[in-house]
C-alpha cells in the first residue's frame, strides 16, 4: 500500500514541474495552485484519502505527503518571484527605455560675473568695517530725489530721467534712497554700503542700458573730513587695481554732496603711455566714481545736525568695472543670459 502512495506522490510530483513550463503569467501560476493544493487540489485530494489507508501506513505516507505539500508551496513561491522579475524586464524593454544609458547630467550654475565683482567689493567694504544695507527699487520722488537736494524740476533730472508709474512711484535711479531710510532710523555712527540695480530711461547700445548696478557708500560721524575720504577710497582703488595704481581726484558737482569729487585712475589698458588708447581716450585716466562730503540739507532732511555731524558719501557703476576687468566690449552682453558668454567665466 505505502508503494501505491509513493508511486502517486511521484506522478503528481511529476505532473507538477512539468506543468511550469507552460506557465508565463500570474493567472496561470494561481491556476496550477488551486489545480494541486485548493480545496479540491491534486495534493489536498491525497492529504484527504490518508484516512482509508490501513493504519499503520498512515504516518509514513502523511510524512511523504506533507514533503510534497511543502515543495509544492516552496516551488510555487519562488516562481511568482520570478513571474515578477521578467514582468518588470518585459515592461523595461517595451517601454524602451535602456537603463545602462549613462543619466543626463544637470550642468552646474555659476555667478554672473557682476555678481563676482559686486561680491568681491562688497568683501572689501566690509573689511573696512561697513556694513551692508538694502532697499526698494520701486521709489518715492521724495527718497530718490527731494532728500538729496534734488527739487522738483531740478535739471539733473533730465539726466537721471527713469520709469514712472501711473500712480506716482519711479524705479530708482540711485540706491541712494537706501542711506536716506538708514539715517531717519539710526543716528550716527552710520557706516554702510548700499549695493544694487538701479534704472534710467536709457536706450541699449554698448555702453549704456535703462538698467545698470551700482554701489554707493556713507559715513556719517563727528569730525569726518575729506581726508577720510580720499584714505578709504585709494584703499579701495589699490585693492582692486593693485598697489601700484596712480590715482587723482578732480572737482565736481553732484546736488547731494558738497565739496564733490570725481576719482580718476591711471588707464589699466595703456597706464597712460597709448596716444591712440580706446580706454582712456589718450589721457592717462579713467574715471572710477564720483565721491564728495554729504550736503548739508541732506543731512537735516534726516534730522542729523550738520553743525555737530559730518559724512562722506561715494558712488560707482559696477558694469564698467565688470566690462574693464574682463575686457568686455559690450555691455549688452552683461544682460542677454547668453550661455556660451556667460560659461567663459
Ligand atoms: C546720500 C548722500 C550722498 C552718493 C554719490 C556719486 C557721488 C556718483 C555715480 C557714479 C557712477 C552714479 O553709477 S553712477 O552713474 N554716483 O558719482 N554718488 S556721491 O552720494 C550720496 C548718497 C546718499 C544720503
Amino acid at each position: 500500500m505505502l508503494e501505491d502512495i509513493q508511486g502517486q506522490i511521484a506522478q503528481l510530483k511529476r505532473d507538477f514541474n512539468d506543468k511550469f513550463d507552460t506557465i508565463s503569467t500570474a493567472e496561470e501560476l494561481e491556476a496550477q495552485r488551486i489545480a494541486y493544493l485548493g480545496k479540491k487540489g491534486a495534493i489536498t485530494g491525497l492529504l484527504k484519502s490518508l484516512g482509508k489507508l490501513p493504519i499503520e501506513t498512515r504516518p509514513q505516507a502523511g510524512q511523504l505527503i506533507n514533503e510534497l505539500k511543502n515543495f509544492a508551496e516552496k516551488r510555487l513561491e519562488d516562481f511568482r518571484d520570478i513571474l515578477a522579475e521578467k514582468q518588470i524586464e518585459n515592461s523595461i524593454r517595451n517601454e524602451g527605455i535602456d537603463v545602462t544609458l549613462p543619466g543626463n547630467r544637470r550642468p552646474l550654475g555659476r555667478l554672473h560675473p557682476l555678481t563676482l565683482v559686486l561680491d568681491e567689493m562688497i568683501e572689501m567694504f566690509i573689511g573696512m568695517g561697513f556694513s551692508v544695507a538694502d532697499g526698494p527699487e520701486v521709489e518715492t520722488d521724495y527718497y530718490n530725489f527731494e532728500a538729496l537736494n534734488i527739487p522738483k524740476n531740478h535739471p539733473v533730472k533730465d539726466e537721471q530721467d527713469t520709469f514712472y508709474t501711473s500712480d506716482g512711484f519711479l524705479l530708482r535711479t540711485q540706491t541712494s534712497g537706501v542711506q536716506i531710510r538708514t539715517m531717519e532710523k539710526s543716528a550716527p555712527p552710520i557706516r554702510i554700503i548700499a549695493p544694487g540695480k538701479v534704472y534710467r530711461s536709457d536706450e541699449w547700445d554698448a555702453t549704456h542700458g535703462p538698467t545698470f548696478h551700482q554701489i554707493e557708500g556713507l559715513l556719517v560721524d563727528e569730525g569726518v573730513t575729506m581726508a577720510d575720504l580720499k584714505g578709504i577710497l585709494t584703499v579701495f582703488a589699490q585693492n582692486i587695481l593693485g598697489n601700484d595704481i596712480e590715482i587723482r581726484f578732480r572737482p565736481s558737482f553732484f546736488p547731494f554732496t558738497e565739496p564733490s569729487a570725481e576719482m580718476d585712475v591711471q588707464c589699466f589698458a595703456c597706464g597712460g603711455k597709448d596716444s591712440v588708447c580706446p580706454v582712456c581716450k589718450a589721457t592717462g585716466w579713467v574715471e572710477l566714481l564720483g565721491c564728495g562730503m554729504v550736503h548739508s540739507n541732506v543731512l537735516k532732511n534726516c534730522n542729523i545736525d550738520p553743525s555737530k555731524y559730518s559724512g562722506y558719501a561715494f558712488g560707482m557703476g559696477i558694469d564698467r568695472i565688470v566690462m574693464q576687468r574682463y575686457a568686455i566690449n559690450d555691455l549688452r552682453l552683461l544682460y542677454e543670459n547668453d550661455m556660451h558668454f556667460l560659461q567663459s567665466f
